[in-house]
């Protein structure tokens, strides 16, 4: 990256697309953010939560008199009595229903039992220890692979009629057709691969203050949430508070990898204190609570079958998944799509046939599901795929590389409609590979390899490629409960040529103050600087579904791009009063609209802007000011690629494994801003990095998590991660006003099995073929002496 390609927020140029420093960092670095904790209003209260220490229990009693008595307490509410105003339970984004707080059972270590309102947080913290609970212990069921045996402990009793563990089956492929060619293969190639339960783990935790002005029936809600305007419409259904009288505020958001998309019992408990005691209310959880009871991500046990012919033509894919969904299914995926986008695990290769088939079980875990930069489970289908190729290749003895190449989508092909009939709407693979083997120098490396392995080091070369499905969704096929997944968004041009877009998208770290202005800038030319982005407030912006599966700039980007040009259209009519031309005789120059042939002859957008507000008369039927507004609603998917060489180093006396190197290479069509695209290749490397190697929430077998805290839970710091080498190819999407893809999600997709490719290929003087995440020192030593670990 050089230095001079940047500009310094704050400067005019450039105009549109470019590197570009963030506009938001001015704030954010100097301490100026303004998260969810720093809401501080009159009369505020503070709200901790009790939850349940084991995970699986029957409420015998609840005795809350002492931290009633407790002299800065204001209330202290229970299960029942929300359940006396039908406030127990809560619809979940998958159509299922979870405990607000637990009336009947407690059902996964860490679940809300009651809360307490204080004068301080520290005095409702204390208050909790108070509360007296009678619990009549249950045996729970912590292994997914146990939860459908006959006389397993029922979680969900509550649903009707509900005698076991099962959440849902669903499949796709064609069965047959697969079967057929596997018959016949020349070589048929199993494995078991586990993608542990993970959690996004976000910097700031997840929290709200809730307002309700019972004068006006009014309740503002400030939270940390992915998607202010879907949780609106959901606090309207659940609280039966009419819509118009709900604000949701997302200010400053502190990360939120998927953890902020799901409504938690937590906010919901904020909104009925703030209703019942009359007063704000505050609610933020620590970092275990965060950890122990918020969405968790993945939990895929999975068996991977490949068959190819001898010369390793990859005939056909096929996959049976156990899916660990915990007690409550409250994943958040588009509602026809309950594996997420699994689907798409025939990953970048032009196959003849494949099928899957998904099992979902609950247990007594914590509730979740799909979160952690997924892209809706395309993280465990990207596993999937490229684990079990490099096991074929392992087969075959045969380079990773050349079998990949050998197998990958060629670009007359697209678009591609894949064997589970999702359309891949533009790639060009073949030089993206390349260009990662050239900056890894990957035939050197082998080379190295093979002269380290004489000397008895293990050092290990992987290799991955990724096609993500980003975006979600058209309308005809997605939804969220029954909301289309389409993005409004407002254009204001002010008469002095500076304008605000208005967007139903969150950011929550990936830029898109600056992103969006870029985006706008681009089509009519006012400087980004100029340009200011709101979002994150149901008050002050256009509805639409909010930030997660890298959506943003493939829906509401596109939707920035098309109210830019609908302002621009207008613009054009406006400059041929002005110019007295006709609009046809008009060009449009970055920022400018000239006569054709007669540069001279020509007013700028700020002049535009100044006339269609100003006096005088515009030409006919065209109202005054400058502003648009649209609802975009995709006509597909994008669908980012990239290909990935991860260099890893084995201590063969320790096992630990050491990340040398990490080549990136990353097309997601059209760049807006490469500077932060860059930014998110980087975090979404170190994720990956953290999953392969050393991130995992365990239970114990009596369901206790081990993962409660950053002493357990894992994350790669600076010291665990390379100085990542990142490329680019450019492929834009031919549906996408602008050609833009996402990229949030890609590099965290397509990361992990770079790496676990990179350490299987370390042991592979062991005979090793397969190991399963993370991959720490005590992992890494069994599968050196042929030990299986448990996972
Ligand atoms: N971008 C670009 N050119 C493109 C594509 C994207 O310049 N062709 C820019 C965008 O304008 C935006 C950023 O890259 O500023 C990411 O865009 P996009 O891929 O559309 O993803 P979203 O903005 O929808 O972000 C969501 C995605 C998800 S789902 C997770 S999870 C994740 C991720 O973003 N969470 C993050 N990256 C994160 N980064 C930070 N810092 N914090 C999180 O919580
Ligand atoms: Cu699945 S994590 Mo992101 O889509 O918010």
């Amino acid at each position: 990256m050089t230095a001079v390609e940047e500009t310094p927020a704050g400067t005019a140029e450039p105009v549109g697309h470019g590197r570009m420093l963030r506009k938001e960092d001015p704030r954010l670095v100097r301490g100026r953010g303004r998260f969810v904790d720093d809401v501080q209003l009159q009369g505020m209260l503070h709200l901790a939560i009790l939850r349940a220490p084991m995970a699986h229990a029957r409420i015998v009693s609840i005795d809350t008199a002492a931290a009633e008595a407790h002299p800065k307490v204001k209330a202290v509410v229970t299960g029942e009595a929300l359940a006396e105003k039908g406030l127990a339970w809560m619809p979940t984004l998958s159509n299922d229903v979870q405990a607000v707080l637990a009336t009947d059972k407690v059902r996964f270590q860490g679940q809300e039992v009651a809360f307490v309102v204080a004068e301080d947080h520290y005095s409702a913290r204390d208050a909790l220890e108070l509360i007296d609970v009678e619990y009549d212990m249950l045996d729970p069921v912590v292994d997914a692979r146990r939860a459908l045996e006959p006389g397993s402990p029922v979680v969900r009793d509550d649903l009707d009629g509900k005698d076991d563990n099962h959440v849902f089956d669903w499949e796709t492929g064609d069965r047959a057709a697969t079967d057929a060619v596997f018959e016949r293969a020349d070589v048929v190639v199993s494995e078991d691969l586990v993608y542990p339960r993970v959690h996004p783990a976000p910097m700031e935790t997840c929290g709200a203050v809730a307002d309700f002005d019972s004068v006006e029936g009014r309740l503002t809600l400030w939270s940390t949430t992915q998607a202010p305007h879907a949780h609106r419409t959901l606090y309207a259904m659940v609280a039966g508070l009419p819509e118009h009288k709900i604000r949701v505020v997302a200010p400053d958001i502190g990360g939120g990898f998927g953890n902020k998309v799901p409504i938690y019992p937590g906010y919901v408990c904020a909104i009925v204190a703030s209703l019942v005691v009359g007063r704000p209310v505050k609610w933020m959880e620590d970092r275990s609570e965060n950890l122990v009871s918020t969405g968790f991500a993945r939990d895929y046990i999975m068996r991977g079958e490949i068959a190819a012919t001898r010369d390793g033509r990859i005939l056909g894919i096929r996959t049976n998944v156990l899916a660990d969904h915990g007690a409550f299914n409250a994943q958040a995926a588009p509602s026809k799509y309950p594996a997420g986008f699994f689907g798409v695990f025939t990953g970048s290769y032009d196959i003849e046939a494949a099928h899957a088939e998904v099992t979902a079980v609950y247990t007594n875990k914590a509730p979740g599901g799909v979160a952690y930069a997924c892209s809706f489970r395309i993280t465990e289908a990207v596993y999937l795929v490229e684990r079990i190729v490099d096991c074929l290749a392992h087969e075959l003895e045969m380079d990773p590389v050349a079998l990949r190449s050998k197998n990958l989508i060629r670009p007359e092909q697209f678009p591609y409609t894949t064997r589970t009939g999702w359309v891949y709407d533009s790639g060009d693979y073949e030089p993206t590979l390349r260009e990662a083997l050239r900056i890894s120098g990957y035939d050197e490396l082998r080379k190295e390899q093979e002269e380290r392995r004489a000397r008895g080091e293990l050092m290990g070369i992987g290799v991955s490629f990724f096609t993500e499905a980003v975006g979600a969704g058209p309308r005809k096929n997605m939804d969220i409960l029954g909301l289309g997944m389409a993005d409004g968004c407002e254009l204001r041009v002010h008469p002095t040529g500076k304008a605000v877009v208005r967007l139903s998208v969150q950011t929550q770290g990936q830029g898109h103050e600056t992103t969006f202005a870029q985006i706008v800038a681009e089509e009519i030319g006012i400087p980004p600087q100029d340009i200011d982005v709101l979002h994150g407030d149901t008050d002050n912006t256009p509805f639409g579904l909010g930030t997660y599966g890298s959506r943003s700039t493939p829906v509401s980007g596109a939707a920035a791009a098309l109210v830019a040009r609908k302002v621009r259209d207008k613009a054009r009519i406006i400059a041929s009063g002005m110019l007295e031309a006709n609009v046809t005789d008009l060009e449009w120059t970055k920022g400018a609209f000239a006569v054709k042939g007669d540069p001279d002859r020509s007013v700028t957008i700020q002049e535009i802007a100044l006339r269609a507000h100003g006096a005088g008369d515009l030409p006919d039927g065209i109202e005054g000011g400058l502003e648009a507004q649209v609802c975009y609603n995709p006509e597909n998917l994008t669908y980012p690629h990239g290909a990935y060489v991860c260099v890893v180093d084995v201590d063969p006396d320790t096992a630990q494994v050491s990340v040398r190197r990490f080549v990136a290479v990353d097309d997601c069509g059209t760049r807006i801003n490469p500077m932060i695209i860059e930014g998110q290749v980087h975090g979404g490397l170190a994720d990956g990095v953290g999953m392969a190697l050393m991130e995992m929430i365990p239970f114990d077998e009596e369901g206790n998590c081990l993962g409660g805290s950053f002493m357990d839970y894992l994350l790669p710091t600076a010291l665990e991660v390379p100085d990542w080498e990142t490329g680019h190819t450019v492929t834009p999407s031919p549906h996408h006003p602008i050609g833009a893809k996402g990229v949030g999600e890609s590099a965290t997709v397509g990361s992990p099995p770079a790496v676990v490719n990179a350490v299987v290929d370390a042991l592979k003087p062991f005979g090793v073929r397969h190991a399963d995440m993370p991959l720490t020192p005590s992992r890494v030593w069994d599968a050196m002496r042929g030990r299986a670990t448990p996972s």
